[in-house]
């Protein structure tokens, strides 16, 4: 849900008129609409690059993944893992978007911990991958753009730590 909807959900379950602090956190939302809006683009059309390049760095960086016994080894193990690296990307546009981690969250963050346990998906390699599309998605974005999508990134890796 949007900080719009968020507010005016709360504030007639009261019956009052949106607040001044109300109004003054959609006045932000508002006014950052474009920078957020443009930073959604650039991760949508490039998401097939930056899973492609975190991927590969996940990859160096703990080959045992995809080693023998790893979790992700084998042709199809590996575009699974990468489907999900895809999954969470995706997941990042939306909260970039609505401005709110809540829909991240809702979407693939409850219980993420305790499936990927059952799964035998090692959760800080997951993690890891999240850090490694933060960098690649960096270098696409302006310092500033990198540092609003970067809260998001940071977001899904605090839940899996
Ligand atoms: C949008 C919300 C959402 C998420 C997050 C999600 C994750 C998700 N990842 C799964 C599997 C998996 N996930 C991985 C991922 C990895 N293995 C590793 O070693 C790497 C560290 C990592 C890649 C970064 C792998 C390899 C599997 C298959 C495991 C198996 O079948 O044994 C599964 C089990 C079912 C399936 O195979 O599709 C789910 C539900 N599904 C969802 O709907």
């Amino acid at each position: 849900m949007s900080i719009v909807t968020k507010s005016i959900v709360n504030a007639d379950a009261e019956a009052r008129y949106l607040s001044p602090g109300e109004l003054d956190r959609i006045k932000s939302f508002v006014t950052s609409g474009e920078r957020r809006l443009r930073i959604a683009q650039v991760l949508t059309e490039s998401r097939e690059r930056i899973v492609k390049q975190a991927g590969d760095q996940l990859f160096q960086k703990r080959p045992d993944v995809v080693s023998p016994g790893g979790n992700a080894y084998g042709e199809e193990m590996t575009a699974t893992c990468l489907r999900d690296m895809d999954y969470y990307l995706r997941l990042v546009t939306y909260g970039v978007v609505a401005g709110d981690t809540t829909p991240i969250e809702e979407i693939g963050l409850v219980g993420v911990r305790e499936m990927y346990n059952s799964l035998g998906t090692p959760v800080p390699a997951v993690a890891e991958s999240i850090r490694c599309m933060k960098g690649v998605a960096s270098s696409m974005l302006s310092s500033e753009d990198a540092a609003e999508a970067a809260s998001y990134f940071d977001f899904v890796v605090g839940a899996m730590q």
